[in-house]
């Protein structure tokens, strides 16, 4: 049995070696817990948060934390993309202008991924501009925003409106996610859906790619 509140704790120390041992037990034992693994790095990664916050942590940690979740996302990812065989046509996916931070996002675009999304990944500090020409040329309805910065909530408002401006937006299907986002954020920027959780956000893509027109989205 795998030892969560310790990973959770390694995590939040910036144990690197305890999170790396951990991972790889659980890797070696089949991988059956890489989602609820992912979910305590989450909460430690919470915490690394809150000392940051009083002062305890430095931007270096932050750095630090980043690095070994993207190693813990590299051992886990195989797990966490055991998928459906399902293909369930492309989206895009993407943190908006002005955030850099990418851990939330490769883990959403692993799980959708595994469930049979060809996601085409933009990356970070996407403009709106870019979202819209992306979509535009590669004819792509469904669009996940990502962002943790609470400035990000501006840019993901500003895609939305993106697309409504190039008259795209009826048939586009925009996801947003991330820390400062929450049903109220979501109607304010005037996306589709929101989530936090990545499986959560699976369903919501999945369903919108089932319940398309043909040639619509
Ligand atoms: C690691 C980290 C960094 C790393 C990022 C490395 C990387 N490659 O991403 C680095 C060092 C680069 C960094 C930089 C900064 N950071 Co920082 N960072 C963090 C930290 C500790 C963890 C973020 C994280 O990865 N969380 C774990 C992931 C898994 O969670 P998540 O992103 O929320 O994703 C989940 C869900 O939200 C959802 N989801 C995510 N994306 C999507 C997309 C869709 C479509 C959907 C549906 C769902 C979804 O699914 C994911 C899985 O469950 C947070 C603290 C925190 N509590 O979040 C601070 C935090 C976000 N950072 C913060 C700050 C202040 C900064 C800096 C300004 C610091 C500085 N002075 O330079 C810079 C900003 C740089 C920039 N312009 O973006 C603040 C933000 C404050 C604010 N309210 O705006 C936080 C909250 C820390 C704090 N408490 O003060 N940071």
């Amino acid at each position: 049995m795998i030892d969560l509140e310790r990973l959770r704790t390694a995590v939040s120390e910036l144990d690197e070696d305890t999170v790396m041992e951990i991972i790889d037990e659980i890797m070696a034992g089949g991988g059956d817990e890489a989602q609820a693994a992912m979910d305590v790095c989450r909460e430690g990664l919470d915490t690394v948060g809150d000392f940051f916050e009083n002062g305890e942590y430095f931007v270096s940690d932050l750095i630090y934390a980043g690095e070994i979740m993207t190693q813990v996302l590299g051992k886990l990812k195989p797990a966490l993309l055991r998928g459906s065989g399902q293909k369930l046509g492309r989206m895009i996916l993407c943190t908006v202008e002005g955030d850099l931070h990418d851990i939330g996002k490769n883990i959403v675009k692993a799980m959708l991924e595994a469930a049979g999304f060809d996601v085409i990944d933009l990356g970070i500090d996407v403009s709106p501009s870019t979202i819209v020409e992306v979509a535009k040329n590669e004819g792509i309805g469904i669009i996940g925003l990502s962002g943790v910065l609470t400035l990000a909530v501006a840019s993901m408002k500003a895609t939305v409106d993106a697309f409504r401006d190039a008259g795209m937006r009826e048939n586009t299907r925009i996801i947003i996610g991330g820390n400062p986002v929450s049903q109220e954020v979501c109607e304010s920027v005037g996306a589709d859906a929101w989530a936090i959780n990545p499986q959560q956000t699976v369903n919501t893509c999945r369903d919108w790619a089932k319940n398309q027109e043909p040639g619509k989205i």
